[in-house]
């Protein structure tokens, strides 16, 4: 018998849910799910865009900051973007920059170096900007955590504009404005814009203000959205419509090189491609290799140029995959030491300081624990905390804030610094550190290694036009995930192993006389593989792609099951007792 390898965690049926046009029974159950009601509901979130953008203004010192930027403009002043080093900060610049450009301003840039500088203003970089000539730096992405830094800022003579998205923490920086939607004072209606959205917000109501137009902001701020890893719900789903929209048709250079490596079609990019491959390309700069090398990308107009910055860039990209690849093999090998299922710490001074974030986020996946990740550079550790749902990354970090240099993040991630003298104490500090975080007794630890299914499917609704209502919800992300579907009554007709190391397992499964593919990527070797003519219940994702040119519907399996030995059995079970309960029964 072919047990679960995850856990299946089943949704409540919905017995009666309303009908929503365009939609069968199926995907209505998953959007009623979803805490849709209506067409009219529905309607305004599939077409999200410039009519659901709310009014900056409503955002504590936007009007501040754009009247001392005018201000800079009409003075002549020179003027410096301080961005950050991963895809969200380094597209943040990238927007202001084509936003000033379109207004005849050609503002000095800064992106400090991850190892040289790290995260955030530094005093160093300030006097830097002065020396050049800069009289008002606007920061994108960070600067909210600076106050000591912007207050240096001030003495050399500049003004400094904080525009962040990360959650304040002690003393509000003394800046001309801080725009922050997170600002205790500040009534935004929506939390989870990111540096590149805010910046989006900022720049375009700078040139509405200033009759300018630029191209290409949206397109550019939905990278750095997606990267970010925002809800797509909201004005961030807003943001990454309209910019793929952008994408689409934009004729920049830069941005056409880096989609003809990185979109499947890349004269129609989609979230998924921005999220897996376009984000981690320009990422791969800022890890391994310098921010400028992806801003210079996507900013590039000649041909020639970006298609020599983009292979340089796809080179980075391949150099940094592997190395991620053998460092998330030497930390496995080093995290399965450590039992339990509290925090787990690994500190290894031979992995690269870059990809510690990547590696805590794999070992999250694997193990379903916080991991707290350092590597030295030069004479302090750096570090990346990545945790499951449960356990909140940033406030992990504020409780062992006594050992800590520097620290900073959201729920889910953080990164922090601290003296290599300190490493013990913090270790066992963090280690200690109960789930969930912070301390709730009513709540159970999140098991991040169950899977949460959206939908249990008879496999009589499989086919195209399930495959298309589902992609007319997209894009998908955080707070709205690509639906994961169980999908019950398909035989195998063939099961084989596949790829170079056999990692993957490639199903046919036959319904009927009909065929489907299915591909379980990362099959574990020691999964049973299932025979021909079983019975199998499958939980995945429907793709629709295109294969050798042709378009191809496909399961994407994360777990699978003999039918008999999984949990659909009871609610078939149900089924066949209360025709038709929500979830739509098997027609065969
Ligand atoms: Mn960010």
């Amino acid at each position: 018998m072919i047990l679960p390898r995850l856990e299946w965690l089943l949704p409540e049926p919905i017995p009666d849910p309303p009908s929503f046009a365009g939609f069968g029974r199926p995907v209505a159950t998953l959007l009623a799910r979803r805490g849709f009601r209506d067409d009219e509901q529905l309607g305004r979130f599939l077409t999200a865009g410039e009519a659901s953008l709310h009014d900056v203004a409503l955002m504590a010192d936007a009007d501040v900051a754009l009247d001392r930027i005018e201000r800079a403009i009409e003075r002549g002043e020179r003027i410096a973007i301080w961005g950050d080093y991963d895809a969200d900060g380094m597209t943040a610049v990238v927007v202001w920059v084509l936003a000033l450009r379109s207004l005849g301003i050609e503002p000095l840039r800064h992106v400090p170096s991850r190892l040289a500088e790290g995260y955030g203003l530094s005093v160093g970089g300030l006097e830097r900007l002065r020396a050049a000539g800069a009289t008002l730096v606007i920061t994108c992405d960070c600067g909210i955590a600076n106050a000591v830094e912007v207050e240096a800022a001030r003495h050399l003579g500049m003004d400094v504009i904080v525009t962040d998205h990360h959650l304040p923490g002690g003393v509000m920086p003394r800046a001309v404005a801080v725009v922050d939607p997170h600002r205790p004072d500040c009534a935004y209606p929506d939390l989870d814009l990111t540096g590149a959205g805010l910046a989006f917000k900022l720049a375009s109501a700078l040139l509405a203000r200033r009759g300018g137009a630029a191209a290409d902001l949206a397109g550019v701020a939905a990278i750095g959205t997606i990267a970010d890893m925002a809800p797509m719900t909201g004005e961030s789903r807003a943001i990454v419509r309209l910019g793929l929209a952008e994408l689409a048709g934009t004729t920049r250079a830069g941005l056409r090189a880096l989609l003809a490596r990185s979109a499947e079609v890349p004269s129609q990019p989609s979230a998924r491609d921005l999220a897996y491959a376009v984000a981690p390309r320009i990422n791969a700069a800022g890890r391994i290799s310098e921010a400028e090398l992806a801003i210079s990308l996507l900013l590039e107009e000649d041909p020639a140029t970006a298609e020599r910055i983009a292979a340089e860039l796809e080179a980075v990209h391949v150099e940094r995959r592997a190395l991620t690849a053998t460092t998330v093999d030497a930390a496995m090998a080093a995290a399965a030491e450590q039992a339990g299922e509290g925090p787990i710490c690994l500190r290894n001074d031979a992995w690269a300081p870059g990809i510690l974030g990547l590696v805590a986020t794999r070992l999250v996946e694997s193990l379903g624990r916080p991991i707290a990740v350092a590597a030295a550079v030069d004479d302090e550790l750096r570090g990346s905390v990545r945790a499951p749902a449960d356990f909140h990354a940033a406030l992990a970090l504020e409780a062992c804030a006594p050992l800590l240099l520097k620290r900073g993040g959201h729920p889910g991630a953080g990164g922090f610094s601290l003296r290599a003298g300190d490493w013990d104490a913090f270790a066992s500090a963090f280690a200690a550190l109960p789930r969930p975080f912070p301390a709730d007794p009513g709540r159970a630890p999140e098991r991040s290694l169950a899977l949460r299914i959206d939908l249990v499917l008879p496999a009589a609704h499989l086919g195209w036009g399930l495959a298309e209502e589902l992609e007319s919800l997209a894009p998908y992300g955080p707070g709205h995930v690509e639906p994961l579907l169980a999908v019950t009554g398909l035989r195998v007709a063939e099961a084989r192993r596949v790829g170079a190391a056999g990692d993957h397992l490639a199903l046919r499964m036959r319904r009927g006389t009909e065929v489907f593919d299915a591909i379980a990527f990362g099959t574990p070797p020691d999964r049973p593989i299932p025979e021909a003519g079983m019975a199998l219940d499958l939980v995945g994702t429907l793709e629709r792609d295109l294969f050798q040119g042709l378009p191809r519907l496909r399961l994407r399996v994360l777990d699978y099951a003999e039918s008999g030995a999984s949990l659909l059995v009871g609610r078939r079970l149900v089924g066949a007792v209360a025709l038709p309960v929500g979830e739509v029964v098997a027609a065969r």
